[in-house]
């Protein structure tokens, strides 16, 4: 049987932000080291889950990995409508991928896309992202600190939310 978090602990009511990463992201650490970096997609999701958790509230990460459109598509449909934001690292998809943008648009939910690399200062074909109209911006060129710069900006959209309630 499931043990019941105690105080604290993240549950399945805690909010959360959905981060997403398209094909082959799934490689990088050994994936061209010079464009994408040594880390991990374990690390930046483990850095993510610190930010996470120290925020006040804490939210929680949900991560989706995947080298299929669809996959994406379905965890955009599925678990999108209930975060507080969506980080979104389409990779080639975002070049291409009209499905993936739909979804988004259809969710509304408040997008960031982010890229580890420069995309504007690599080949043409990586200058367009068709998700980036659907998006509220775009962070590309930091490495896995884009990621977080993405979380922290939905930290403080969330918490501003919080407070123009109160
Ligand atoms: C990752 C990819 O896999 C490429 O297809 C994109 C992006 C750029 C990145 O920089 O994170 O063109």
């Amino acid at each position: 049987m499931e043990r019941a978090p105690t105080a604290g602990e993240p549950s399945e009511s805690t909010p959360y932000v959905l981060v997403l990463n398209g094909p082959n992201l799934n490689l990088l650490g050994t994936r061209e080291p010079t464009i994408y970096g040594r880390e991990t997609l374990a690390d930046i999701v483990a850095r993510l889950e610190a930010m996470a958790g120290g925020a006040k509230p804490p939210l929680q990460i949900r991560h989706v990995q995947s080298n299929h459109e669809g996959a994406l598509v379905d965890a955009i449909q599925e678990l999108g409508p209930a975060s507080i934001g969506i980080i979104i690292n389409p990779a080639a998809f975002t070049h291409y991928s009209i499905a993936l943008r739909d979804a988004l648009a259809a969710v509304g939910v408040a997008t960031i896309e982010v890229h580890l690399s420069n995309i504007h200062a690599r080949e043409e074909f990586r200058h367009h992202s068709v998700v980036a109209p659907v998006a509220i911006g775009q962070i590309a060129g930091f490495g896995g600190a884009g990621y977080l710069l993405a979380l922290r900006y939905l930290i403080e959209r969330r918490d501003r939310a919080v407070e123009s309630r109160v």
